[in-house]
């Protein structure tokens, strides 16, 4: 059959048009389908898992990953596969886990919230204390979206933080197991494996069964189950952002070789079709050279249709006056990850006030943070830079207050409290203060 590669259609704005806040808006605009249908069948899956534990777990990872497990503790891998699946990986891969897995955790180090403490002039001393959770679940979906990478992002914050056991879950339709995901936990100092999936895994690791333990927190990506589970077992449990679908934002003065634009454009698109790439430049030329670029290049994408989905449904190009403008437009999107591909990204990124991870200088790809740079490939989306961070060590300790009075404090504090609380009606609290006043 006869396929014309047909040029690409992005959205084109300018950041000066009189409604292009409202077009912004529009752009930006994603809704995550509300479905109500999903929503009831992810309820029921959870209550089946408390009331029938392991049993329920089983018939569910039967039932949609076509698996034959009749023994709950088949549903553990043994560690030893672990280990050969580290073993075995070609050494190349080995290699290239290896130094990633370094690199993670070296910037996870500079991450660890520290204890702290101070001691006032009666010598009452308060301070703050930082715990490690005890047990963390991580789900790692299967199938395509298997991404090794996201394994030692997710894990590695968590091991470094000092939790004493991390779960991993990961759904093995048909029995399939991924080489290098298991190899990545393994490096990574996973310590238990189950190859479980779907919401109930994520109602497992929340309630806990006979063979699955409970966790205090559920980190990790997974399709709208996944999520919609995650969102429901809160409270239950802590977890983590629900991520959206990756996002792209590149402020470029027009100096970088459009082609390499282009690619990190497709590098965010290739991910999903509902993935957003948009490109700011103060150059209309450089603007219509990346085009060029695009089209060109496309036809040579191994998921070139993915790609032309994402970007001409949610793709665009903003022409703006200056570089001051495309901060202030690349804040009202708040992206997920934002590359300044400019002269001087430095005093360009002062001018940044929400993004997820920015990429400094005509040399940092995306893509090299998606992989092996050091920081988080887990970050904030759809906006919620505005008020969340990436994924890290932090997420994984708690911090507990402390007080410890002296006889002074006691007596100092304990006339405010009195006061305040007879204020509240509450006389109890009132004199178990006033005992302590000399
Ligand atoms: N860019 C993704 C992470 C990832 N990329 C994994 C490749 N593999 C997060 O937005
Ligand atoms: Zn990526």
């Amino acid at each position: 059959s006869l396929s014309v590669m047909t040029t690409l259609n992005i959205t084109q704005l300018n950041a000066s048009a009189a409604d292009f806040q409202q077009h912004l808006k529009l752009l930006l605009a994603f809704d995550e389908k509300d479905d109500l249908d999903i929503q009831h069948r992810v309820l029921d899956i959870i209550a089946d898992v408390r009331k029938r534990g392991d049993q329920a777990v089983m018939d569910y990872t039967n039932r949609f990953d076509k698996r034959n497990v009749s023994l709950a503790s088949n549903l553990e891998l043994p560690k030893a596969d672990l280990l050969a699946a580290w073993q075995t990986l070609p050494t190349d891969q080995a290699h290239a886990l290896q130094i990633a897995a370094d690199r993670i955790r070296a910037y996870a180090e500079h991450q660890k919230l520290q204890p702290w403490q101070f001691t006032e002039a009666d010598g009452t001393v308060l301070g703050q204390k930082i715990t490690p959770l005890e047990r963390v679940g991580l789900y790692v979906p299967g199938g395509k979206a298997a991404y090794p990478s996201s394994v030692l992002m997710n894990a590695i914050p968590a091991k470094v933080a000092g939790v004493d056991e991390l779960i991993m879950v990961v759904p093995t339709p048909n029995g399939e197991t991924n080489a290098m995901v298991l190899a990545a936990a393994h490096l990574a100092g996973v310590d238990r494996v189950f190859s479980i999936g779907g919401a109930q895994a994520v109602a497992a690791l929340a309630y806990g069964t006979e063979t699955i333990p409970a966790v205090a927190k559920i980190v990790g990506p997974g399709n709208i189950y996944v999520a919609t589970a995650k969102k429901m077992v809160f409270g239950q449990v802590g977890i983590d952002m629900i991520a959206g679908p990756s996002e792209i934002l590149i402020i470029c003065d027009g100096k970088t070789n459009p082609d390499w634009i282009a690619m990190d454009l497709f590098s965010q698109a290739e991910h999903d079709e509902n993935a957003q790439a948009i490109l700011i430049s103060d150059d209309a030329d450089y603007l219509l050279a990346v085009e060029q670029s695009i089209n060109k290049l496309l036809p040579t994408m191994e998921r070139a249709d993915i790609i032309k989905a994402s970007l001409s449904t949610r793709g665009a190009f903003i022409k703006v006056a200056n570089l001051l403008e495309a901060a202030a437009v690349a804040n009202s999107i708040a992206p997920e990850h934002l590359e300044l591909s400019v002269e001087n990204p430095e005093a360009l990124s002062q001018h940044i006030r929400h993004a997820g991870a920015i990429f400094m200088g005509r040399y940092t790809a995306e893509a090299l943070g998606d992989y092996c740079a050091g920081p988080n490939h887990v970050l904030p989306t759809s906006s919620t830079a505005r008020y969340s961070s990436p994924l890290g060590v932090y997420d994984f300790q708690k911090r507990t207050s402390l007080i410890n009075c002296s006889a002074a404090g006691a007596d100092s504090l304990g006339k405010i409290a009195s006061v305040l609380a007879r204020g509240e009606s509450l006389t109890a609290h009132a004199r178990s203060a006033e005992y302590r006043i000399k």
